[in-house]
């Protein structure tokens, strides 16, 4: 098994990094130097066509892609400890709030940041919106789907998008966002 990350703090890969380092896993790690455009190269190209990390290649040359799919398979055959929940009914809300939060927080906080104008200043009030609603799902609980997850990872991962640069603070008001983001960055994992 082979993990190719890349060799600074982008997003997707870090995620991974953060994964491995809460589940106490240590993998192979291929690290590809992204800015100098090794995720292009034809042979990356023929495991990854769409020219990104992270990526799992198996032992059979099987290929896995998407940081998701990548954690999904690793719970699977490494299920302790539980990063996405021990029982069916924790599982539906580690995953609803993953969902919720790549899709809600770190897609317009990247755009946010990636962008300028209108495009930027839309961004930002999608994410402004959606940071409320996680800020009412925190309410009374310490992590976001109760128990620590990798609904938090995601969340580590928006909230620090959001903030690259400069441009961005919490609102004061979030109070249970704001508490939590200070729990998550206490952990060990959070300073990779
Ligand atoms: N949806 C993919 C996104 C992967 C992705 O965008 N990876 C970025 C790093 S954060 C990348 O490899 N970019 C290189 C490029 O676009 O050339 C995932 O979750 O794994």
């Amino acid at each position: 098994m082979l993990l190719y990350l890349d060799t600074k703090r982008a997003p997707n890969p870090r995620k991974l990094r953060l994964y491995l380092a809460e589940k106490g896993l240590d993998l192979p790690i291929k690290q590809l130097d992204l800015r100098a455009g090794e995720q292009k190269t034809p042979e990356f190209l023929k495991k990854n066509p769409f020219a990104g990390v992270p990526i799992l290649e198996l032992d059979d040359g099987t290929v896995i892609v998407e940081s998701l799919a990548i954690m999904e398979y690793l719970e699977e055959i490494h299920p302790n400890p539980p990063l996405i929940g021990a029982d069916p009914v924790t599982r539906a809300l580690v995953r609803m709030w993953e969902r919720r939060i790549e899709i809600g927080v770190y897609l317009p906080a990247s755009r946010m940041v990636l962008s300028k104008g209108e495009v930027s200043e839309h961004a930002r009030k999608t994410l402004v919106a959606r940071l409320a609603l996680v800020n009412d799902g925190l309410q009374g609980r310490e992590w976001v789907a109760g128990h620590f997850s990798i609904a938090d990872i995601m969340l580590l991962i928006g909230l620090d998008t959001a903030h690259h640069g400069g441009q961005f603070t919490l609102d004061p008001a979030w109070t249970n966002v704001s508490r939590w983001y200070e729990r998550m960055k206490a952990r060990p994992s959070a300073s990779i």
